[in-house]
């Protein structure tokens, strides 16, 4: 393991400096259930090839920041089997095939252990990387991210993940509003909807970065290699 080394990282609306031992890579929900055909997001009526996208750009920045030595955090949204964090406001909303706590093909739908549940084989955790467990789509609601986040001194994240306007757009929003410097990677997220993706990823970084910057997989990977030099 290398030591993380500091960088200026080429993003919107504006190039930002950072000090890779003090920025996290934050995997927002790379979960069989959104991702794959059987789980929450084709119940909810999406179609989920749509993801498919991100997962190379995630891969190329996982690998990178296992190399450099950052700190590496999974999340994953997801229910205590009695549903007893599940609000009823969630799980009753709207008409999908399979409500949440449902038998699917993957087991029952949205719940911790099921496999369902678990994080992509491209993407799977590394034995000492931090897994959150969230049930909300903010990653800092009823978890211990903060916690984690503070005891390793960490001031940046690095987000990526599904899906842009869901997910990844509530635990930016809860991020900035904790004081860290959000930078999205743009290619490393997905949306079922492509419109959502590209509006999502605008309203971040307009307004001078109301709530973060945008930047993508390759100026990070080539800021993190000159930083290592
Ligand atoms: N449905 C949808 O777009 N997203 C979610 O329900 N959760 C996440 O974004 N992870």
């Amino acid at each position: 393991m290398n030591k993380p080394g500091k960088g200026v990282l080429k993003a919107e609306p504006a190039p930002i400096e950072l000090d890779f031992a003090k920025t996290a890579l934050v995997i927002i929900d790379m979960q069989r259930d959104f991702l794959e055909p059987g789980g929450f997001g084709e119940t909810l009526g999406n179609d989920v090839s749509q993801l498919s996208r991100a997962v190379k750009p995630v891969a190329a920045v996982l690998t990178a920041a296992r190399e450099a030595g950052l700190l590496v955090v999974h999340t994953r949204e997801g229910h205590l089997p009695d549903l007893s964090d599940a609000p009823p406001a969630k799980v009753e909303r709207g008409a999908p095939s399979l409500r949440i706590g449902d038998s699917g093909p993957m087991g029952r739908i949205l719940i911790r252990g099921e496999a369902g549940h678990d994080i992509i084989a491209a993407l799977y955790p590394r034995e000492g990387e931090i897994v959150i467990d969230k049930p909300g789509k903010g990653a800092f609601y009823a978890t211990g991210l903060g916690d984690e986040l503070k005891r390793h001194g960490i001031e940046n994240l690095l987000v990526c993940g599904v899906t842009t306007e869901v997910c990844v757009h509530t635990t930016v929003r809860e991020a900035n509003d904790r004081g860290y410097r959000c930078i999205v990677l743009g290619d490393g997220c997905a949306s079922y909807f492509p419109e959502f993706h590209e509006t999502g990823l605008k309203m971040i970084k307009a307004q001078g970065g109301i709530f973060g910057w945008v930047s993508d997989s390759a100026s990070l990977l080539e800021t993190m290699r000159a930083a290592q030099e």
